[in-house]
């Protein structure tokens, strides 16, 4: 737009906020989000999201287990550098990685993302990430138990770096508060609603019993000489987890005794979450705490009411931004060939 003649100072003011808007806008469009891309691998790979859905679904079904393992590991990889694969990695004699660190220490499906890789690297060697993988599998997996499924626009690579005190420092901790998990989920580009939609998430799978073993025992908030149960855990409810879920044979605490998340559906993805939050029937403190926010829990309370539609948009829009946290795209990082380990561990 070249013009020789001078700007008013209200059409300069406006042609500034054009500007900044442009620049706001190629910002998003540039950013490493942009860079991904629907069917990136359609001609260096064709059939691949065919492939790894084909092979999620078929194991899904027999092993439905496998679905909230890869929803969780899919949210653990993109909490610690972005969603690049570096919850994959295995420590080296470097340091200590992600998997390793006793928040992830409960991880799952390992073993299971290996192989779909093994199969995507038979059919097209070095050109398919891990972490594109981890994405697609974790979305086929919940759809193949019955839940949404949602866009994963493809193109991201691998990291090389996986270290256990990042995963300390930026996997949220059960035992956080409201204010702690919103301001953790700021520093993703998620918001508050992502957060409640994406908990929802704990709607399949299961915890260890120590994952909420200060809500059953010397709760703080419960005062001396009294049952020291965490008082915004359902009582019933929490004296089951005491008396016989949590329970080890010798009558102590089983710390490593697993427990459904959503008791009764803990393998089918639905509003069974959001109706036990209601009901102050769920495991951990984190769960809880979005009881703790009037504008939180008008949300639990609307979507709770059902159809599963609406949580499923809901969470599909939330899964699909999680997908994209801070990924590395074009010439960064790498195509891990095994996802255990970086090409040139030497480097
Ligand atoms: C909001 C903060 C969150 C906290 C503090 C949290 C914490 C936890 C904990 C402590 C467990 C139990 C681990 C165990 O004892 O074995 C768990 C399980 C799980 N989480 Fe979360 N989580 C959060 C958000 C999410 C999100 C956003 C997702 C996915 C979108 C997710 C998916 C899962 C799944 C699927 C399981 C079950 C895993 C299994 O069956 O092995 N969580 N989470
Ligand atoms: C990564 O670690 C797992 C568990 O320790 C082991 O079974 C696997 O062989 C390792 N993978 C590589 C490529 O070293
Ligand atoms: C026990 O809990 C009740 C209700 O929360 C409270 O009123 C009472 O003071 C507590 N007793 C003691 C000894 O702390
Ligand atoms: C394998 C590994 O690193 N395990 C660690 C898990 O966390 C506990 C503490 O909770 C450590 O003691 C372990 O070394």
């Amino acid at each position: 737009m070249a013009t020789s003649r001078p700007l008013s100072s209200s059409s300069w003011r406006r042609s500034a906020m054009a500007m900044a808007m442009v620049v706001v806008l190629a910002g998003s469009v540039t950013g490493a989000r942009g860079q991904l891309r629907m069917g990136f691998y359609d001609k260096s790979c064709p059939g691949v999201e065919r492939l790894v859905g084909a092979f999620v679904r078929q194991h899904v079904d027999r092993v439905p287990t496998v679905a909230a393992a890869l929803l969780r590991l899919h949210f653990h990889d993109c909490f610690v550098r972005g969603c690049d694969a570096s919850v994959l990695l295995n420590s080296t004699a470097g340091g200590v990685a992600e998997k390793d660190a006793p928040p992830n220490l409960t991880l799952r499906g390992f073993d299971f993302v290996d192989r779909v890789k093994a199969l995507v690297e038979e059919a097209c060697p070095g050109v398919v990430s891990c972490a594109d993988v981890l994405a697609l599998a974790a979305r086929d997996a919940v759809a193949a138990i019955g839940g949404p499924s949602w866009r994963v626009p493809t193109g991201r690579r691998d990291g090389t770096v996986s270290s256990m005190q990042e995963a300390l420092d930026e996997i949220p901790k059960p035992s956080m508060s409201f204010k702690q998990l919103t301001d953790l989920f700021a520093t993703k580009g998620l918001g508050v609603r992502d957060l409640v939609w994406l908990s929802g998430a704990h709607t399949i799978g299961i915890a260890h019993c120590s994952s909420f073993a200060d809500r059953l025992y010397g709760h703080p908030g419960a005062g001396a000489g009294n049952d020291t149960t965490d008082p915004t855990l359902d009582a019933a409810y929490a004296a089951n987890l005491r008396r016989r879920k949590c329970r080890a044979p010798s009558g102590g605490f089983a710390e490593d005794a697993v427990v459904e998340m959503d008791p009764g559906s803990h393998l089918t993805f639905d509003l069974g979450y959001y109706r036990a939050l209601r009901k102050h029937r769920c495991l951990l403190q984190s769960d809880a705490a979005l009881l703790t926010d009037p504008a939180a829990r008008a949300d639990v309370e609307s979507v709770a009411g059902g159809p599963d539609e609406v949580f499923f948009q809901l969470f599909a829009r939330s899964m699909a931004t999680l997908g994209t946290v801070q990924v590395k795209t074009g010439a960064e990082g790498e195509i891990r060939r095994n996802c255990a380990v970086v090409n040139s561990p030497s480097n």
